[in-house]
């Protein structure tokens, strides 16, 4: 405690030191003004009314249970899954055994769209992104093994929330439990696919039935499992400003309130088991802030809906560390990353928490990574006294400040999309997507031009980056999985099967009947996930939309001109030989739905100068050879992040091969591991782009790549 320095330290006597003299005197006006903005004093909260909220009661503020984690710590629940459901449930027993407390399934994209293993357009998706499921056998043996009664189970579906939620439901019956007792979430947060992570399958008006259907099934049927677990994550990941994710997810929130009173229940029956998933980045405080503020709002905007139970207002949450955040760069510096997030989760007393391995931005975790991303939990529970006090940091100048702040600008952000009638059309009119891709853009710049820092990427870089073991997996699952399906298929009964896929097409006809109560039928039958998908989209369709880019943004922001100058002398250079900008075909392929990277590809190549075209999501190889050729394109960027980089990149150089006289130039960039780059450049691939680049710099290459193309001497010599 003692601030001040003194040179005849030694001289003091301690006993009767009062604190009063070591008081600072007040500073000079024109240095208080100067530091108003980073020095927080009691001046700057005298104003605040929520300082003497306590935890457990709302508005929650300072957490939703009043002895918080001196009571019971946080969930350590880490989110994996991959390959065949076998290997995933031997990997999530021995996670329990080795101290996880709650399991978090990831699905493969095939099953998050909606399509069997089997199915044409997804072979390059089958147990990549997470585990393939095409069958309730598959989902009994994820399980095996694991009591559902006695262990808490978050599922990460959206899209095909009919055939998981009904295949759970069953493997929960064939292991003897009743639903009364399984306890667990499912994420069924489908507004924000259409928003930022575009799993989705069906038009959101037919979704959203399903999310009702299930609100009502669940909340008669499974008391005390979690139906909707409303996401800011995905917000953040694609770039979302604190106060944007804040606001959203709440608009969202409300929406899902709407959804569960028109069904017909009242708000105490659904809404102590909507629950909350926020992403926690870098910015520390306002991480902690933001969960605050969160619990507080959350209150604030239930209550006029007149809950008799308190829970109801109760915001409770899971959280992960920011996959965004972390490097392929020198990649052991993400411990240190996820470690700082960790604690900000903690702080703001998340009620579960993932943290993200190291190996993040290269693969899936494998065992090692694994491990350290869980023992990272255990350290922060077990090791540094930080689950000894209710929110900690409350009372602090600073970050009461910051709360409060985040409460106002969120509350400006909801009103605006109050204004326009809710999130729903706020969607439709695309107002929600373009803050977000503007911040993206905006946050982009600043990293490209060094306005930001980020270690290992825009200085202290490696001169030789290490290696790292990574997971891979192999094209063997998807013929696994096939196999496996098929069994399923010879040995059930067709009629039956048959008799509830018409069945629910039928409810999704008339509206009469639930659908969820259907789909559990035809799970009992051995119905397939596709199937099941299938028979509601004969009905009301498949969603499609266009990906979109925001312009002028990118320039904006972007202040180190230098770099942007030397790019442009390659572009001037190729004007002037050929009379016309460079063009680019954006692509992605496969049901990978990550859009973050190509959205902000798109707002930068077009405010350097490319003619930038942009293919539409989940496309396959043909599709996109095609639109090339069509468009006239010099070049084609494939942007890949879940894992199907091989086989697309492949398929498409075939593709393009097939096409007469054809010179078209194809880059890749994602997440492509280095021991991935010689088999796509052997393909003819011309420049591989990891994670962490550089924008103008790639377009710097691209334009070098371009230049040296014998094609556009073609074309110059034609118009020569
Ligand atoms: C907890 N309890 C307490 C207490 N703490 N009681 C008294 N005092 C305390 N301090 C009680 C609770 O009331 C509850 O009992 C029980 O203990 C469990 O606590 P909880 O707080 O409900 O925790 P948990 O079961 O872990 O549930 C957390 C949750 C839930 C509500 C946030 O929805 C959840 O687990 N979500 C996880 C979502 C997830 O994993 N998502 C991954 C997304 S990844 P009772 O009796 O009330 O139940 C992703 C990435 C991608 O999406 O692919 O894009
Ligand atoms: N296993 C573990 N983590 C995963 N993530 C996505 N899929 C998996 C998986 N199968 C994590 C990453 C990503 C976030 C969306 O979830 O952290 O950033």
């Amino acid at each position: 405690m003692l601030l001040i320095r003194r040179k005849d330290a030694m001289d003091i006597d301690f006993s009767k030191m009062e604190f009063s003299d070591l008081q600072l005197s007040t500073p000079p006006s024109n240095e208080a003004e100067a530091t108003e903005r980073f020095f927080f004093t009691e001046k700057d909260v005298k104003e605040l009314t929520h300082l003497d909220y306590v935890s457990g009661i709302p508005p929650f503020l300072r957490g939703p249970y009043p002895a918080m984690y001196k009571a019971r710590p946080w969930t350590i629940r880490q989110y994996s899954g991959f390959s065949t459901a076998e290997e995933s449930n031997a990997f999530y027993k021995k996670n329990v055994a080795a101290g996880q407390k709650g399991l978090s399934v990831a699905f493969d994209l095939a099953t998050h769209r909606g399509y069997d293993s089997d199915h044409p357009d997804v072979a390059s998706d089958v147990g990549k992104a997470g585990v393939a499921i095409d069958t309730v056998e598959d989902m009994i043996r994820l399980f095996h093994g694991i009591p559902l009664d006695h262990m808490s189970v978050s599922m990460t579906m959206n899209g095909a929330i009919l055939p998981i939620m009904a295949f759970y439901i069953v493997a929960a019956e064939e292991q003897g439990v009743s639903l009364k007792k399984l306890s667990g979430t499912i994420q069924n947060d489908i507004l924000k696919e259409y928003l930022v992570r575009n799993t989705y399958i069906y038009p959101p008006k037919a979704a959203l039935k399903i999310t009702s259907d299930i609100l009502k099934y669940n909340s008669e049927q499974i008391p005390k499992f979690h139906n909707v677990s409303i996401s800011g994550y995905h917000m953040q990941e694609a770039g979302a400003t604190p106060d944007l994710e804040l606001a959203y997810t709440l608009c969202n929130g409300i929406e899902y309130i709407k959804t569960g009173l028109e069904a017909g229940l009242t708000i105490d029956e659904f809404a102590p088991r909507l629950s909350f998933f926020w992403g926690i980045g870098m910015n520390h405080f306002e991480e902690v802030a933001k969960l605050r503020a969160a619990r507080l709002l959350w209150a604030t905007l239930i209550k006029p809906f007149q809950p008799k139970n308190e829970t109801s207002m109760s915001l409770r949450a899971h959280s992960q560390t920011s996959g965004w955040s972390l490097t392929a760069q020198d990649p052991y510096n993400n411990l240190i990353r996820t470690t700082i997030e960790a604690i900000a989760a903690v702080l703001g007393h998340t009620q579960s928490l993932h943290t993200n391995a190291f190996d993040e931005a290269l693969a899936l975790p494998s065992e090692y990574s694994a491990r350290l991303a869980r023992e990272t939990q255990l350290y922060v529970q077990k090791e540094t006294g930080l689950t000894n006090v209710v929110d900690p940091l409350g009372g602090s100048y600073y970050l009461e400040n910051l709360t409060a702040k985040l409460v106002e600008d969120a509350l400006e952000h909801i009103r605006q999309i109050e204004q326009v009638g809710g999130m729903i059309h706020a969607i439709q009119q695309g107002i929600p997507q373009k803050r977000i891709e503007e911040a993206s853009a905006r946050r982009q710049a600043r990293i490209d031009s060094k306005q930001e820092t980020i270690i290992g990427v825009t200085n202290y870089q490696l001169e030789k980056e290490m290696e790292v073991d990574l997971r891979s997996i192999s094209e063997e699952v998807r013929k696994r999985q096939i196999a496996s399906l098929n069994i399923v298929k010879k040995k059930r009964n067709q009629t039956d099967v048959e008799h509830y896929l018409k069945a629910l097409t039928e409810c999704a006809q008339t509206g009469k009947g639930n659908l969820l109560e259907i789909a559990i039928e035809a799970a009992r039958a051995r119905a397939t996930l596709g199937e099941i998908s299938m028979a509601y989209e004969k009905v009301v369709g498949r969603f499609k939309e266009p990906i979109t880019y925001v312009k002028g943004v990118y320039k904006e922001e972007f202040q180190s001109m230098n770099e942007v100058e030397k790019m442009k002398r390659g572009m001037d250079q190729f004007t002037r030989k050929l009379k016309r900008t460079p063009s680019i075909l954006l692509a992605k392929m496969g049901q990978d739905g990550h859009d973050r990277g190509i959205k902000v590809l798109g707002s930068a190549f077009n405010d350097l100068g490319f003619d930038v075209h942009m293919s539409s999501l989940f496309q396959t190889p043909k599709e996109i050879a095609n639109q090339a050729v069509q468009k006239q394109v010099d070049i084609v960027g494939f942007s890949s992040l879940a894992g199907g980089h091989k086989q697309l990149t492949s398929q498409l150089m075939e593709e393009i091969q097939k096409i007469k006289e054809n010179q078209l130039i194809v880059i890749v960039g994602g997440i492509i591991p280095t021991e991935d780059i010689p088999f796509l450049t052997d393909l003819g691939v011309a420049a591989v782009f990891g994670p962490g680049t550089v924008i103008p710099e790639a377009a710097k290459e691209i334009m070098k790549i371009l230049l040296e193309n014998h094609r556009l001497e073609k074309e110059t010599s034609n118009k020569g």
